[in-house]
């Protein structure tokens, strides 16, 4: 996923957003909605801005700049950014109603699905000298009735110490910051690192020009992203988060849940380490 953008900006990471979302889409086509289905829950979600308007009194001005706004935010590349920072924590929450194990956080835009593949002790790929404080993190991939998980797979990728995702910031190289590890027959990883840096939503596109307009910040708090999967388990889409970590209390996502805050300890050499263990669901 490349941009001919220069610099990281929203133009560059909002519009391959939408180019790797697409991508995606390939893999598995959208199974018949009934109508019902349809009428339903866009019934209600027209009824929702229904309801806002009444209430706020929402004038033509208003009316026309929101369409404006939403033009932009397509011919933007914007909506997989905005509906991930703004919806899908909502949707989380209802799948998350039925799943058993370590927790899942929502999946985000920037994704990529291929990685190269890794042993159970290894570390992401990087660049010479990648800024940022060593972060070593491990642990082990149990089942819910506490057998290890040996040959599961961390799909694990995260931003670097300036808060740039590799796939979405053209100075950064493909791969930068992303790997699929491979537990080790007890189930058990170790992954070498560097702490990423927490992430601002990119302030020179339609989600920025909103975040700003309303006077709300555009940080998330610094996150490991991860996708752990098992043949014969149900995978976990998560993310981690570092105790006392600036926004995690105000995570404009929304993504942050007490369970999945980890606490590295330094190991008086500059390295920071951290253990977690996951949990999945077997079926
Ligand atoms: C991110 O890095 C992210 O994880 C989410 C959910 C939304 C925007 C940027
Ligand atoms: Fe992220």
């Amino acid at each position: 996923m490349t941009s001919t953008d220069q610099s990281p900006t929203a133009r560059g990471s909002g519009t391959s957003a939408t180019q790797a979302f697409r991508a995606s889409r390939q893999e598995h086509t959208a199974a018949a909605v009934s109508a019902e289905r349809v009428s339903s829950v866009v019934g209600r979600i027209l009824a929702g801005v229904h309801d806002a308007i009444r209430a706020e009194k929402v004038t033509y001005d208003e009316f026309q700049a929101a369409k404006q706004w939403l033009i932009d935010l397509g011919e933007g590349g914007e909506w997989p950014l905005f509906l991930d920072v703004f919806v899908e924590h909502v949707v989380e929450d209802v799948a998350a109603e039925t799943q058993q194990g370590t927790k899942g956080s929502i999946l985000g835009p920037y994704y990529l699905p291929g990685q190269r593949k890794l042993p159970s002790v290894a570390s992401l790929p990087a660049r010479p000298g990648e800024q940022g404080t060593p972060l070593v993190f491990a642990g082990q991939v149990r089942d819910t009735d506490g057998n290890p998980v040996a040959g599961a797979e961390l799909d694990i990728w995260h931003a670097d110490s300036e808060g740039y995702y590799s796939g979405f910031a053209p100075h950064l190289p493909d791969g930068n910051l992303r790997g699929v590890v491979v537990t080790d027959g007890q189930g058990r990883f170790e992954i070498s690192t560097v702490q990423p840096a927490p992430y601002q939503i990119p302030t020179d596109g339609p989600t920025g020009r909103l975040i700003d307009a309303a006077g709300w910040h555009p940080w998330r708090p610094a996150h490991l992203h991860l996708i752990v999967r098992a043949p014969g388990c149900r995978p976990i889409t998560t993310q981690l988060y570092f105790e006392g970590g600036e926004w995690l209390d105000s995570d404009i996502a929304q993504a942050t849940k007490p369970e999945l805050v980890l606490t590295p300890v330094e190991q008086g050499d500059g390295t920071l380490r951290s253990e977690y263990d996951f949990v999945l669901e077997r079926g």
